[in-house]
């Protein structure tokens, strides 16, 4: 089966020759598209839309660049089985069903794969040119993005890496030299007061809005229990009753180097922490690791009215966020024409994605200032990016709202969109919004609320073929395919 799996790869792998040889064999082409970016950001609203756009295709409101897109509904069925055997279905319908109540899709729990199986065609001088594709999008909650930092460390590297992450100069807050400090003082009898010491680290960390915290479950449970939104309090007493790491026998916390010493009476712990650390990377993170390193391309979403609305902090947090998720996949395989069978020798956590797009999302919230939106993004994260090694015409910038929510009123540049009253009620409502600035304000000047946004609510149509209005997620969609002119 492995063998099978092996084969299989070295085909989705190198979609180019499923164009050349355009045979039975390699009839259809696979493109696999990571969808990252930190919670709430709109990644599964973002798929939900286009598995729409997709089923549904009207090349009047989705432009496809003169290509039509026709979905393949017998190739689904097998598709779709497959999937949930695997237990990793995306639930489309669930989610379409949420819209098409005017509300938006639940937080995501788990990870899993939106597989859309369709025919691109397009007539070129009269000749009908057709692609077979099987599109696989893999949409994932937004913590567990902090683990892809465990990928390819072992326990003490990963404890390594904590260090200079945040007991180094840069972004270092203070709390983790504290923290190791504090452990110096513990026997070895006290490992359950290391691991409180751990909590203790984390809640610090969590009310300087940290988002890179390892393990994720301290966020979002195994289960996708979400940790409370609320106090240093809340948090203090959630984390009472959360493991670090997948059970109460099975918990790690980062040592100092000094610790990997024989001589330190902390050296006992290391054998138990590695197993624990093992497990949890085996579990949790690796299998949407392994999954990722087949992707061709990514989405990396960053919610930039958001961070305007909370101030600079989350705006440092939230870059850190994305150097950590990115770095995953700058490790990327040289270009030879089977690069499954270089997989198969060279393990499995390398990469090949050959292209990037950052989507500043949600832009139906203001009054068309998408190319704000977008110099903003690109400011945040274009050094970020670059640091991928990608050429720079395989790199984009988008803006988008996934699902449109708002009519714009140019004479009165205001917008109308559906709205959430003070005593809960929707209703539709024409206003004025603030401009997006120009560039990031200033750390100094940057009020926390002083940008604030209207929280819109999806004006949907119930019928399945009617799909959303979008803003950008077509331009989006031309790159993933590689039909942009
Ligand atoms: N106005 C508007 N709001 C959006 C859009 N997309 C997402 N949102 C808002 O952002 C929230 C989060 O969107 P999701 O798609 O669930 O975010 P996510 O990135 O999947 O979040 P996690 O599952 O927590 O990782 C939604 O509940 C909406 O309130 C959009 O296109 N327009
Ligand atoms: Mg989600």
């Amino acid at each position: 089966m492995e063998f099978i799996n092996k084969i299989f790869n070295i085909r989705k792998s190198n979609k180019n020759i499923g164009r050349i040889f355009n045979d039975k064999l390699f009839r259809w082409e696979r493109i696999r598209v990571v969808l990252m970016g930190s919670k709430g950001t709109g990644k599964t609203v973002f798929l939900t839309s286009v598995g729409d756009q997709l089923k549904h295709h009207n090349p009047k409101s989705f432009n496809l660049n003169g290509w039509k897109a026709v979905f393949d509904s017998d190739q689904d069925q097998k598709v779709q089985e497959n999937a949930l055997k695997g237990g990793r279905l995306f639930e489309y319908a669930q989610a379409r069903e949420y819209l098409a109540k005017g509300e938006w899709p639940a937080k995501t729990k788990d990870w899993s794969v939106l597989t859309i199986p369709f025919t691109l065609v397009k007539n070129v001088n009269g000749k009908e040119k057709r692609r077979q594709i099987i599109l696989e999008m893999l949409d994932l909650p937004g913590e567990r993005v902090a683990d892809f930092a465990m990928i390819g460390r072992s326990y003490s590297e990963w404890c390594g890496w904590m260090e200079t992450r945040f007991g180094g100069i840069s972004g270092a807050s203070g709390f983790f030299k504290q923290y190791l400090a504090a452990l110096q003082n513990l026997s070895s009898v006290e490992r359950d007061k290391a691991i409180a010491l751990y909590k203790e680290f984390l809640v610090d960390e969590y009310c300087n809005y940290t988002l890179s915290l390892t393990p994720s479950i301290v966020k979002l449970g195994i289960h996708g229990k979400t940790q409370s939104k609320g106090s240093r309090e809340e948090f203090r007493k959630d984390l009472e009753h959360t493991p670090i790491g997948l059970a109460e026998d099975l918990q790690f916390i980062p040592l100092a180097k000094e610790n990997f010493s024989q001589s330190s009476p902390h050296f006992a712990w290391i054998k138990d922490f590695e197993k624990a650390y093992n497990k949890y990377v085996e579990t949790i993170i690796a299998p949407i690791a392994s999954w990722c390193s087949h992707a061709n391309s990514l989405i990396y979403f960053v919610d930039t009215l958001d961070l305007l609305n909370r101030g600079a902090q989350v705006y440092n947090s939230e870059k850190k966020f994305a150097e950590q998720a990115l770095a995953f996949f700058k490790h990327r395989k040289p270009d030879l024409p089977f690069p499954g069978i270089i997989d198969y020798l060279m393990g499995l956590f390398v990469t090949r994605i050959d292209s990037i797009i950052v989507v500043p999302t949600k832009a139906d919230r203001v009054y068309d200032q998408g190319d704000r939106m977008v110099k903003l993004a690109h400011s945040m994260l274009e050094s970020v990016v670059r640091t991928m090694g990608l050429e720079e015409k395989k790199t984009a910038f988008i803006s988008c709202a996934a699902v449109d929510t708002s009519e714009i009123y140019k004479e009165e540049m205001a917008i109308r969109a559906r709205i959430k009253t003070a005593d809960g009620n929707i209703e539709l409502k024409q206003f004025k919004v603030r401009d997006v600035p120009e560039d990031w304000p200033e750390s100094a000047n940057w009020q926390i609320g002083a940008y604030n946004w209207p929280n819109t609510f999806p004006m949907f149509d119930e019928r399945e073929d009617l799909p959303p209005k979008q803003r950008g997620l077509d331009a989006i969609m031309q790159r993933v395919l590689e039909i942009n002119a």
